[in-house]
């Protein structure tokens, strides 16, 4: 740690955001011999004084911190990020919030029973490319499913160049596929609904229980929400692991990235269209209609396609609508004479 040798002894380091409870952060400070596990809050004349909902730090996050000598964290600072997924903020009118941070892949995790749901699975591509990572889809219950190939062709029709492996968390079968994505220094975060297995898979990874995993329902396959707050967990390997709480509905947010690489084909079939502005509804010469009409590209995928369109549309002119308003509360708190001018307005 690098000395500030000010009066209160205070030292400044980078540390790492390993889980997010409502106001308290468990972080990891990396140093030379060892690393320290802290707790560490917000230093509030900064985050929420002069900063919006996206620095806020999350799991994965690098952060800087002071400590002092009874070992008080305080986070001054979130590190810019390779990657990032984002949720709407629950707040009307605040900017969105980051919900992970830093991952080299995401695993999108679904299982081979009655949550498998190729809408979903365009909505979580959608989201791990906007992301900056890689997705990597991870199928669950091999040992409960009869045919697993069936799963693997239709994610591997719908998502042509995406890794797909099918696992079974509970008989260790396909786990050696996943291997490749870890490693010293490798991160992944596990997104899909509650009761798929996340949980259950990396404690597989682990080797040991450090995870608590519930029962679904029979009749159709849901998950109870057994894991209740984001969790980096460290495997011996090395690597980095995020475990999340299940979340089916996952905002896509303002994916114009994510959506041109989940949908090229579509995109591209859009190329040949009579009108530059086609929206693919009933304008003549369509080549995407054309596409449906003589079976080439399915009718769910473009109404799934305009759908998320449609959502990430609007997301971005909710978040335009926040960012304004947390500029003018930044502004309004540095500039008194301003502070007054917005009161009286
Ligand atoms: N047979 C079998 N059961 C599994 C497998 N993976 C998970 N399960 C079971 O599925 C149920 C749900 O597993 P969890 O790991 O808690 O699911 P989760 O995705 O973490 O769920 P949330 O924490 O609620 O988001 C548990 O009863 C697990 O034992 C698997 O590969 N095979
Ligand atoms: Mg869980």
């Amino acid at each position: 740690m690098e000395h500030t040798g000010n009066k209160t002894e205070n030292t400044k380091a980078t540390a790492l955001i390993t889980a997010v409870h409502r106001e308290r952060y468990e972080i990891l400070v990396e140093q030379e011999t060892s690393d320290t596990k802290l707790n560490a809050r917000l230093k509030t004349g900064v985050y929420y004084q002069d900063k919006g909902g996206e620095a806020f730090p999350t799991v994965g996050d690098r952060v800087r911190i002071q400590t002092n000598r009874c070992g008080d964290a305080l986070i001054l600072e979130t590190l810019p990020r390779t990657s990032v997924f984002y949720r709407e903020n629950p707040t009307p009118g605040m900017e969105r919030q980051a919900v992970a941070a830093n991952f080299d892949y995401v695993f999108l995790v679904m299982s081979m029973n009655h949550d498998f749901n190729q809408n979903r699975l365009d909505r979580y591509l959608t989201a791990a490319w906007e992301s900056g990572a890689t997705p990597v889809v991870i199928l669950t219950k091999k040992d409960l499913c009869e045919e697993p190939e069936y799963y693997v062709n239709l994610v591997e029709r719908q998502a042509p160049g995406v890794a797909v492996c099918a696992v079974s968390a509970v008989t260790g079968e396909g786990m050696e596929h996943v291997q490749r994505y870890l490693g010293a220094g490798k991160t992944v975060v596990l997104l899909g609904s509650s009761g798929v297995g996340k949980s259950t898979f990396v404690n597989a990874l682990c080797g040991e229980t450090v995870m608590d995993t519930g029962a679904i329902r029979e009749d159709d396959s849901k998950g109870r929400h057994t894991t209740t707050y984001r969790q980096m967990i460290l495997l011996p390997d090395g690597s980095r692991v995020i475990d999340t709480p299940g979340m089916r509905v996952l905002g896509v947010g303002d994916a114009k990235c994510g959506m041109d690489t989940t949908f090229s084909d579509i995109e591209e079939l859009a190329q040949h269209c009579r009108f530059r502005d086609c929206r693919h509804e009933k304008e003549t010469g369509c080549a995407v209609q054309e596409a449906v009409r003589d079976g080439r590209l399915p009718e769910r995928r473009l109404l799934n396609y305009k759908k998320l369109l449609a959502e990430a549309a609007h997301a971005k002119r909710r978040e335009e609508t926040a960012r304004k308003k947390q500029l003018r509360s930044v502004e309004r708190k540095k500039n008194p004479v301003r502070k007054k001018q917005y009161e009286a307005e």
